[in-house]
């Protein structure tokens, strides 16, 4: 026999039956259950004695461009070893039979949202598995990062340009579109479901602040404190794979 549902599980259920439209923001915890360690959780191994923030950095990359690359080139290997979870799976499902209703806001450089089935994500720091050139090339703005040369990192054969994760460091703006995008869904959703994320970064954790100022009724969903808990109405305290499918397809 199914426990009783928290009384919290029972009224987060009711603020998703009213709501309209629910921007979902969601961060490394997301993400935990299907094998990927969250940003702040020890570096397992090798990286244990490296902090996060300095290797996604362009100092952290420029001081010491092996060590960065091959951080990536890591995590790249175990995000193409996972699966999505049931939490990434329940918020696909949601969308995918209530069209319109569910829009993703992520702050995670994998691709488990999009393996998961859900579309139009807006992704706030890009793409882990995708590669840029580390300056802008002043000779041929269109030459091709496929064409680098085969080491760590890939640099360009004619002028030296190192290869870089196409991921936002600290310090780099977010790309426009994509933030300008996340700020108009937080502005008009009428339920904001913040999951797995510890609200230290910004402006991504400012879009919990902005959807709460605009009206809307904020949920996190989180097993611990996070910096951002003052702006909920709502906090579940639980994991992304254990609530989401509770509270997306209750029965
Ligand atoms: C910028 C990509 C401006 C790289 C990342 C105020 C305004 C604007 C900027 C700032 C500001 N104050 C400070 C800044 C600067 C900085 C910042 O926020 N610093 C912080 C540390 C104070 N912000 C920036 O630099 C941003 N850029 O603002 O530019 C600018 C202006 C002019 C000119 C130039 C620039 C850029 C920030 C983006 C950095 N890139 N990622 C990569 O991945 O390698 S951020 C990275 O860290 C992640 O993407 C993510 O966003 C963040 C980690 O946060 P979380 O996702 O929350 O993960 P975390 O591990 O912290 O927490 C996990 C949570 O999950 C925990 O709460 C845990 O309890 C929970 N959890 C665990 N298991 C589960 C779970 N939850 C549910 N289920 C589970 N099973």
């Amino acid at each position: 026999m199914e426990a009783e549902p928290a009384p919290e599980l029972k009224t987060a259920r009711e603020l998703l039956l009213r709501a309209h439209r629910v921007c979902v923001l969601t961060g490394a915890g997301m993400s935990a259950e299907s094998g990927i360690p969250t940003f702040r959780d020890a570096q397992t191994g090798l990286w244990a004695r490296f902090n996060p923030m300095q290797l996604a950095s362009p100092e952290g990359f420029r001081a010491n461009p092996s060590l960065v690359w091959d951080w990536y080139a890591s995590r790249r290997e175990a995000m193409r070893a996972v699966q999505p979870n049931a939490g990434h799976l329940a918020l696909a499902r949601f969308a995918h039979e209530h069209p319109g209703r569910l829009s993703i806001v992520t702050q995670n450089v994998d691709d488990l949202h999009q393996r998961a089935g859900s579309v139009d994500v807006i992704r706030l720091h890009g793409d882990i598995m995708q590669n840029s050139w580390l300056d802008p090339c002043p000779r041929d703005p269109a030459c091709d990062t496929d064409r680098a040369t085969p080491t760590r990192p890939p640099r360009c054969a004619d002028c030296g340009n190192p290869v870089r994760p196409g991921v936002v460091w600290f310090g780099e703006m977010l790309p426009v579109a994509a933030l300008s995008a996340a700020e108009q869904l937080a502005q008009s959703c009428d339920l904001m479901l913040v999951v797995g994320t510890s609200g230290a970064v910004y402006p991504a954790a400012g879009l919990a602040h902005l959807a709460r100022r605009s009206g809307a009724q904020v949920l996190i969903v989180n097993p611990e404190p996070s910096e951002i808990d003052d702006q909920a109405h709502l906090l579940l305290r639980g994991t992304a794979a254990r609530l989401l499918p509770l509270l997306f397809n209750p029965n």
